[in-house]
């Protein structure tokens, strides 16, 4: 079943909640100074900014990476009893916020109030010598939060209260762009909730729906519509499990992330063969699907530009719509748990999400569930 709404983003003469992008995107993570690490040797993350023991902090700290438009920020707890050690004791690594960078924190925060949304932190103004900015926090699923910034009146590295990091240490960038979309998983029964939550708080619009019949294998079903901002920068598919024989993907995230969260970060490339190839160079672990996928591949979305060969060696997948066509692969899990993973996307054309490949890309996934032993 597909709904009315057009594939494409939708733009609108009038948006109520303008959003300018995604301004960072900040983890929980057991250890930070070695996930800053992991991002920079592995995915070409550049070191930014620093908050810890040297800047003040007591509670916590904090390595912000950056490539082109994505900022990470990886924080953990410098003493036992925070919150940040409680939510990371709670999901293990995990997205806390996701950041949202607006013209005003203020009237986005009282918008989204007036709206339904729960307050998180009200607009507070930090400032240090590069200016002033103007943060504010509400609740969304789960655990995860969203922070409004507003840096217009900002030019130092990050955000006031971090210091330049500048290590010699430096691996070359893998061409990662922009984030392009960030996945949830919420409870089952859900996913309606948080779909008018995004519509009456943020004046999302839908883009696509699926239900249990477009993304089931043998045992994995799963619901899923995609949440888009008036300009099209931001995009939230919403997953929630549907019944099905074994436990889901969606069920396994859920069980061990101990609720609703992030499951992926789809980051952007306009070089996907050359930046997959660079990150298995720098150890990344992908998910696979059989050999016989490309023994088909044109056939199931005609020509394309690409080689078939690399894209079958890298195990890249191929996706077409009324659009254009994209390419797209997923990481396994990066943290102990199986819960939070990346997906590097490069867009031709399509607006889409890579429908006809769920079910290649599911049953790759329970094949990881099986040797977990969590099927
Ligand atoms: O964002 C998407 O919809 C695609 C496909 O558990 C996808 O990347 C959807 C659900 C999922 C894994 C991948
Ligand atoms: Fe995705």
């Amino acid at each position: 079943m597909t709904s009315a709404a057009p594939a494409s983003a939708p733009f609108t003469t009038t948006d109520s909640f303008p959003l300018l992008g995604t301004d960072y995107v900040e983890l929980y993570v057991g250890n930070s100074r070695q996930a800053a690490h992991f991002y920079q040797s592995c995915m070409g993350f550049q070191p930014l900014a620093y908050a810890g023991l040297s800047t003040g902090l007591k509670d916590r700290e904090s390595y912000v990476v950056v490539q082109d438009k994505i900022r990470l920020v990886l924080t953990s707890p410098l003493t036992n009893g925070t919150e940040i050690g409680r939510l990371h004791d709670l999901h293990g690594d995990t997205v806390r916020c996701v950041a949202l960078w607006v013209e005003d924190a203020a009237v986005a925060y009282e918008t989204a109030l007036s709206r339904g949304a729960e307050s998180v932190s009200p607009p507070t103004v930090s400032e240090d010598e590069h200016g002033t900015c103007i943060r504010a926090q509400i609740q969304t699923f789960g655990n995860t939060i969203h922070e409004f910034v507003e840096r217009k009146n900002y030019n130092g590295a990050f955000l006031p209260g971090f210091e330049a990091w500048n290590p010699e240490y430096r691996p070359e960038e893998i061409g990662l762009k922009f984030i392009d979309h960030m996945v949830s998983n919420v409870a089952l029964g859900e996913m309606n909730k948080w779909v008018n939550w995004y519509a009456d708080v943020m004046d999302f619009k839908q883009l696509i729906s699926f239900d249990d019949k477009d993304i089931s294998t043998k045992y994995t079903a799963l619901m899923s519509k995609v949440m888009s901002n008036g300009n099209g920068r931001v995009k939230f598919p919403i997953n929630e499990p549907a019944p099905g024989l074994k436990k889901s993907q969606i069920e396994e995230y859920l069980d061990f992330h101990k609720g609703p969260g992030i499951q992926h970060i789809a980051v952007a490339t306009d070089d996907v063969i050359g930046t997959v190839r660079a990150l298995r160079a720098r150890g990344m672990e992908f998910l696979r699907v059989p050999d016989s996928y490309y023994d088909t591949l044109l056939e199931r979305v005609g020509d394309i530009d690409e080689d078939i060969s690399p894209l079958r060696e890298l195990g890249i997948l191929v996706d077409r719509d009324d659009e254009g066509y994209l390419l797209q692969i997923f990481t396994k899990p990066v943290q102990p748990r199986p819960t939070v993973f990346f997906e590097i996307i490069q867009r031709k054309g399509a607006t889409s999400f890579g429908k006809g490949n769920f079910k290649a890309l599911f049953e790759a996934i329970e094949r990881e569930q099986e040797l977990r032993g969590t099927l």
